[in-house]
């Protein structure tokens, strides 16, 4: 019967195979006709005809992992940033230039189709795009990988100003259909929660306990394509979407109570509904601790179910798999495998931990006390009272090990208990991490020491050899290759192609940073890509900026720690400077700052700084003489598309943090990458660009984290740096004045009383070292020779930052996973 049917091929590669696909799409899926379709239709044809080039890879890809049963890594995060699908598709399939031309010949214009993709926001910040890019490089790089997450129907909100002050709106992403993602409701599988243990004697005799859930929900796959660069694999992430329970309110609805029936599935169904928006302070809300618990649930269902139906024995899970921990958001997956293995499966408690703590590897991605989850006793013990038991009985055994080792040391005990006792009892999810994976990492050298010498010291100390580093990386194709057209047909014409798979070659360009007209060819590319940024602002934000001006560029989330503060008194220096007369601004390079960057909606002082910003921002552009050489923009809604235009067009890449604060950053990287030069602290992984792109490229100042250390040790009193240094004394004053306030002292009031008298990210003591580094980057910028030279350095010896690499380190350290090419 079958043989009758001929294969379903995929559509040929060429302008009219292509032209066929889309229009069978448009007409038969979308249901409209070329003269009819929307601009929506138009992009949603375009995307299913992209990835009907894709699904037979994808269906191959996963054919051949099922039956190789190679060694892969299942990657849990709680945010995925993955920005636009289209564009990525189409260079991973190499469809670019037919897409273009097919679409013109109907027509249509790629341009204005791929405006119409509203990107998928499905993660705050560093954290959730380092996910992304990390599934893009298991993907090209031929990994048995598997990336685990939560299907929001909310992404991260969308920001618009109002006066100057941010207002969040939802993010309706799945608005105008979603044609990346395909849904697997018949492979959903059932996540209980509450409810109660009990301990029972099972048919052999022996003591076991089991847990009873009060109620439970329905986690209902949806994967996405994770196309490899142009070599035949697609790789998987699967989000979870929550779905009522049939069971569940049919039961109500019998009793008759419609309403209530809806009223439950509504709860349920909240559980994926919006992603928390902070990324510095953990709130503690159940809600976050039921979408943790609920995606890493299905997750290790899915996996287990699918070795299971090999007839695999699980005793030998570490040979298979390795789930890598995305900080601690998925670390409840540890009790919860835990669980499985004992209660399920019928394994001694031994046997199960040793199986478990092999399958497991964390990152840490933060140094900042306040950021390390806890979540209370009660609230485990209410929501998942199994696990709860579980991860009472792991810590036991471990502090058993702790007291045996240190001859009884109690303090020490109490130091490194899972379970916190102050303010109140609750679990320190940093802690269960490390006990329960077989590596834990930091994400780039300066924080993994951090995190050995203070934050995990005492574990540090126990198991030295579980602690390691891989530096972050971030993914060239997206933001060189996609980003940076312009940048990427000049490497290419002088060192080939290989690049875009092999970022280390990018050092071959080092020899061309000499040549006069490389460069002059690299400024054109750089020129354009700033029309290309004026266009954009001008369009999306109805922001004029000058593009001859240097663009000095801080882009990233609203937190002290990163010191946007830092950046406005510097702006304020420079107004004032020019408005006293000691500057002439005939002798100032011209600058148009742009910052963009999201605040938590509940971190009051990060709004108050978004508030100054813009307000200082307004001051300066109104100023008649000022506006001339300086210009603030604060495009709001800051994401990733707009990363894509905004990074490949800056001059000066902003990386300030208080030194010992940022656990690595990954916008350093693209800035570096696309041959912008970076002022900034010895902090994260600066540290590794300046040592790679040498000192003479780099614009280094600040107190080093040793030096910030000692100093707060000593007491650090801010007010002393104002009392002594004029310019910054006039700088706060100026801000105190109402200047930027029409008047009113009190609006900036909370903020400068907060630097004067407590200043926890030290802005008042590296202000100083911050205006001369500022004073050496004009210096610097005036000699354009001299200053093309090092961003083509920049470029040549960034290579080392390709998320390819930390991929290759992972896999080397932790995963010992290899690469399977997929069969063509
Ligand atoms: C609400 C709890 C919470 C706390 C911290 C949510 C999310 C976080 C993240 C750890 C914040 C984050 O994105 N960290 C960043 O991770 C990047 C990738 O490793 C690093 O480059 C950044 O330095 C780090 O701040």
């Amino acid at each position: 019967m079958t043989e009758s049917i001929p294969p379903i091929a995929t559509p040929t590669h060429d302008v009219d195979g292509f032209v066929r696909q889309y229009l069978r799409e448009l007409t038969y899926t979308q249901g409209t006709t070329l003269e009819r379709a929307s601009l929506n239709d138009k992009y949603l044809a375009l995307a299913r005809t992209v990835r009907s080039y894709l699904m037979a890879r994808w269906n191959r890809t996963m054919t051949q992992q099922y039956r190789k049963q190679s060694r892969s890594v299942a990657y849990l995060s709680a945010e995925y940033l993955l920005g636009r699908q289209l564009d990525n598709a189409l260079i991973a399939s190499d469809l670019e230039q037919i897409a273009a031309e097919g679409l013109e010949r109907l027509g249509l214009s790629l341009d204005e189709l791929r405006e119409a993709e509203v990107e998928p926001g499905l993660g705050n910040g560093g954290l959730g795009r380092l996910a992304a890019c990390f599934v893009d490089s298991l993907a090209t790089m031929d990994i048995p990988a598997i990336g685990y997450g939560i299907r929001y129907e909310y992404g991260i909100f969308r920001q618009t100003f109002v006066d100057g002050r941010q207002v969040e709106e939802p993010d309706n992403w799945l608005d105008n259909g979603s044609p990346w993602e395909i849904a697997r409701p018949e492979q959903e599988v059932a996540v209980g929660f509450g409810g109660h243990t009990e301990k029972y004697t099972d048919d052999d005799g022996v003591e076991r306990s089991r847990w009873v859930p009060g109620w439970s929900v329905l986690a209902v796959p949806y994967n996405y394509m994770v196309p490899g660069y142009l070599n035949g694999r697609v790789n998987t992430l699967r989000l979870w979407s929550a779905r009522a329970t049939h069971a569940f309110d049919l039961k109500i609805f019998n009793y008759g109570d419609y309403a209530e029936a809806v009223r439950a599935q509504t709860f349920a169904e909240n559980i994926s509904k919006v992603l928390y928006p902070e990324d510095s302070t953990p709130q503690g809300k159940e809600l976050r601790l039921q979408q943790q618990y609920f995606f890493v649930a299905a997750s290790l269902r899915d996996y287990i179910d699918r070795v299971l139906e090999e007839g695999f024995d699980l005793h030998r899970l570490p040979e298979r798999i390795t789930f890598q921990l995305n900080d601690t958001h998925p670390v409840i997956a540890v009790p919860e495998l835990m669980r499985i293995l004992v209660d399920e499966k019928g394994f001694g408690w031994d046997e199960a931990w040793e199986v478990t703590r092999q399958c497991f590897a964390y990152t840490c991605h933060t140094l900042l006390p306040e950021a390390l989850e806890v979540w209370p006793v009660e609230l485990v013990g209410r929501l998942l009272p199994r696990h709860l038991e579980i991860i009472y009985r792991i810590n036991e055994e471990f502090l058993g090990q702790v007291r045996e080792r240190s001859g009884g040391d109690e303090m020490l005990v109490r130091r490194m208990s899972i379970i916190a006792e102050h303010p109140e009892r609750a679990v320190r999810m940093a802690f269960l991490a490390t006990v329960g994976a077989a590596k834990v990492n930091g994400v780039a050298e300066l924080h993994s020491q951090l995190l050995r010498d203070k934050v995990l010291h005492d574990f540090a100390q126990l198991w030295p050899e579980k602690f390691t580093n891989v530096t972050n990386g971030v993914t060239p194709r997206r933001f060189v290759r996609l980003a940076n057209p312009g940048l990427s047909a000049l490497i290419t014409e002088a060192i080939g192609d290989g690049w875009v798979t092999d970022l280390e070659r990018l050092r071959e360009l080092e020899p061309l940073a000499d040549d006069a007209e490389f460069r002059r060819r690299f400024r054109e590319v750089k020129a354009a890509n700033k029309d290309r940024l004026v266009r954009l602002l001008a369009a999306r934000d109805g922001i004029e900026i000058d593009p001859s001006t240097m663009l000095d560029v801080m882009v990233k989330r609203l937190h002290e720690y990163k010191r946007q503060m830092l950046k406005v008194l510097h702006v304020v220096t420079l107004y004032d400077r020019i408005r006293s007369g000691e500057l002439d601004p005939a002798q100032v390079v011209p600058r148009t700052v742009v910052f963009g960057a999201k605040a938590a909606p509940g971190y009051k002082m990060a709004k108050e700084i978004i508030a100054l910003i813009n307000h200082v921002g307004a001051v300066v552009n109104a100023d008649p003489v000022v506006s001339q050489v300086l210009r603030v923009a604060f495009p709001a809604n800051y994401n990733v598309t707009v990363a894509e235009t905004l990074v490949p067009a800056a001059d000066l890449s902003e990386q300030i943090s208080l030194a010992g604060k940022e656990a690595s950053g990954t916008g350093n990287m693209k800035f570096a990458l696309n041959g912008a030069l970076t002022i900034g602290t010895d902090d994260g992984a600066n540290v590794e660009i300046r040592q790679l792109v040498g000192d003479e490229h780099f614009f280094l100042f600040g107190l080093t984290e040793p030096e910030a250390s000692a100093i707060q040790e000593a007491g650090y009193r801010p007010a002393a740096y104002y009392e002594q240094n004029p310019g910054l004394r006039r700088a706060l004053d100026l801000v105190a004045s109402g200047e930027f306030s029409g008047g009113d002292r009190s609006v900036f009031e909370p903020i400068v009383s907060n630097l004067l008298y407590e200043d926890r990210f030290m802005v008042l003591a590296d202000y100083q070292s911050y205006v001369e580094a500022q004073d050496r980057v004009e210096g610097a910028y005036r000699d354009e020779d001299a200053w093309s030279r090092s961003a083509v350095l920049n470029v040549a010896r960034s290579g080392f930052f390709s998320s390819d690499r930390s991929m290759r380190d992972y896999l080397e350290r932790i995963w010992h996973a290899e690469a399977v090419p997929v069969e063509l």
